[in-house]
């Protein structure tokens, strides 16, 4: 049978294209002697591309992965693919779906919805539809019946990774997505987190699942050989990027993993890590590796909105010493922050600077908070009504939120100052000068863009 996968990545800049969740899906259907071919869509004209090849091949099922940054857009896309065909069936997976299934209702278009894992419900979707029988009972799907929704049972964790095939490539241009990311490879050998912070969809997925065994990697040999495969396979790749949550979460496996890197691929690679996990010990057997950068969250920089709002139970002093570490190793370091988390004010983004600037992260990178639905954070701010509504493409440069302490213009003036108030002196941070400071950062960006408009180079802060 013929099945259409789809990635939808509008303005999505982060992202190459390739979807870890569609390349096993693609995989286990290739399993199962299916015919697969993965779109990415960028931009109008894949969108267009696309439905024409709809139109022209007519797939029976068509699957798209969706989060909640491109859920707007894709209902737009839903419509298009039902009025050119009634027949098609159209279904959604991927975590917007997983944690918000009425996502189903608002998109009349859509046959289904898959929650969770989607490895063994799409092999039973194919199979069903190949004997024209109905998809309505299997475990994972949602369906509509009678203008609410059917939510089948949930089937249990894959428990073995290694029973999986290895993530498809071969039925999207991988080539072209290389390219696209100037020879970065992406992987990811593990699903889950033990943490439980309140804006992650982590807690989410593990409480859908019962909260057992929700973490678990696939095994170093294979993982070894999934990059050794992929680099054979593919020309220019220079870099990995390991996408796994936290890099040393089990410590067997990251031993086993870093020894085996190290002999067998000695490509610079870089990860994520938690302040709290990783030890002096940890970033030395990354940089024995390989590792080139480690990524490590802040988030912010008020302890307090951090442990209680966040449920982030890490203190500042352990964030100092766990890039103070990462830099002693060797290592370069991003933080990820967030601005507009409930509760801060712009005194309060302050210490997020503050702290920045104190533990000096080659790459420090600020997005705004995002409340996304099914998670504890989320969920919380959509009852207060701060939630200003969905929105298409970059999020995490948008506020979608409007905090009584902190409205929504406010929050995008701290987010867009964020790297011209790292250049600062720490005195000009400190209540009053925030306003004054922020006030300097707005004239320096309005100096840019009108220098830019009129051709003039202007030094612009350093990113
Ligand atoms: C790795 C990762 C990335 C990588 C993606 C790399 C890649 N090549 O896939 C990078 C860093 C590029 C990335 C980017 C972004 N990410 Co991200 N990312 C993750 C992370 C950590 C893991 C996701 C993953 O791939 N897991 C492994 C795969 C196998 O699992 P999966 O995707 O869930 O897929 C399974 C099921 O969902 C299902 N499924 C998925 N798709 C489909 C499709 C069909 C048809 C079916 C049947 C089933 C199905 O079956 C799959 C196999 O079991 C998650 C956190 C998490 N715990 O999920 C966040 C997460 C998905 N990301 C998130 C966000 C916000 C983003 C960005 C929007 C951030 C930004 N503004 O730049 C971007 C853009 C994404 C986009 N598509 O537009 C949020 C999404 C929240 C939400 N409600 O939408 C998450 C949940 C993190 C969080 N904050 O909680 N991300
Ligand atoms: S530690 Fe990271 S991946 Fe784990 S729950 Fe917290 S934010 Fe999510």
């Amino acid at each position: 049978m013929l099945v259409y996968l789809v990635n939808p990545v509008f303005a999505s800049g982060q992202n190459d294209g390739f979807l870890y969740g569609t390349s096993y899906i693609a995989a286990c259907l290739l399993r199962a002697q299916h015919d697969v071919k993965t779109f990415v869509l960028r931009n109008q004209q894949d969108v267009e591309n696309f439905l024409s090849s709809v139109s022209r091949n007519a797939p029976r099922l068509v699957g798209f992965s969706v989060t909640t940054n491109q859920s707007e857009k894709i209902t737009r896309i839903l419509e298009r693919i039902r009025e050119q065909s009634k027949a098609v069936c159209i279904i959604a997976g991927g975590i917007h779906p997983t944690l918000f299934v009425p996502y189903l209702l608002r998109n009349p278009s859509l046959s289904a919805i898959v929650r969770g894992e989607g490895e063994g419900a799409i092999i039973d979707i194919a199979e069903k539809m190949e004997k024209n029988a109905e998809i309505g009972d299997i475990q994972n799907v949602c369906v509509r019946v009678n203008g609410g929704v059917k939510q089948n049972t949930i089937r249990p964790l894959i428990d073995d990774l290694d029973s999986l095939p290895f993530p498809d490539k071969s039925t999207l241009d991988y080539q072209a997505v290389v390219d696209y990311c100037g020879g970065a490879a992406r992987f990811i050998f593990s699903r889950g987190c033990p943490f439980k912070c309140s804006y992650c969809s982590n807690h989410a997925i593990a409480a859908l699942y019962g909260g057992s065994n929700y973490l678990r990697f696939r095994s170093p040999a294979l993982a070894i050989e999934e990059i050794d495969r992929t680099c054979s396979a593919y020309r220019n790749i220079n870099h990995l990027i390991l996408d796994d949550d936290i890099i040393n979460i089990n410590k067997k496996w990251f031993l086993e993993f870093t020894s085996q890197y190290a002999r067998h691929i000695r490509k610079p690679f870089i990860c994520n890590t938690r302040a709290g996990t990783a030890t002096a010990e940890t970033f030395h057997l990354l940089k024995q590796a390989g590792c080139a950068r480690v990524n490590i969250a802040i988030e912010t920089g008020n302890e307090q909105l951090r442990r209680t709002v966040l449920v982030k139970p890490i203190s500042n002093v352990q964030i100092e010493s766990t890039f103070a570490m990462a830099h002693a190793a060797g290592l370069s370091t991003m933080a990820f922050n967030m601005v507009g988390i409930p509760g801060e004010t712009t005194d309060l983004f302050m210490e997020t600077v503050r702290l920045n600037k104190k533990v000096k992260p080659q790459v420090p990178q600020l997005s705004i908070f995002s409340p996304y639905p099914g998670t504890v954070l989320g969920d919380e701010c959509i009852k207060k009504n701060y939630v200003l509504g969905p929105k298409d493409g970059a999020d995490r440069e948008n506020a979608w939120i409007d905090l009584p302490e902190f409205p929504a213009k406010q929050i995008e003036l701290c987010f867009h100052a964020f790297h011209f108030l790292l250049r600062l002196p720490s005195w000009m941070l400190l209540p009053p000068m925030p306003r004054i400071s922020l006030w300097i950062a707005r004239m320096w960006r309005y100096g840019k863009m009108l220098a830019g408009k009129a051709g003039l180079a202007i030094t612009a802060p350093q990113k």
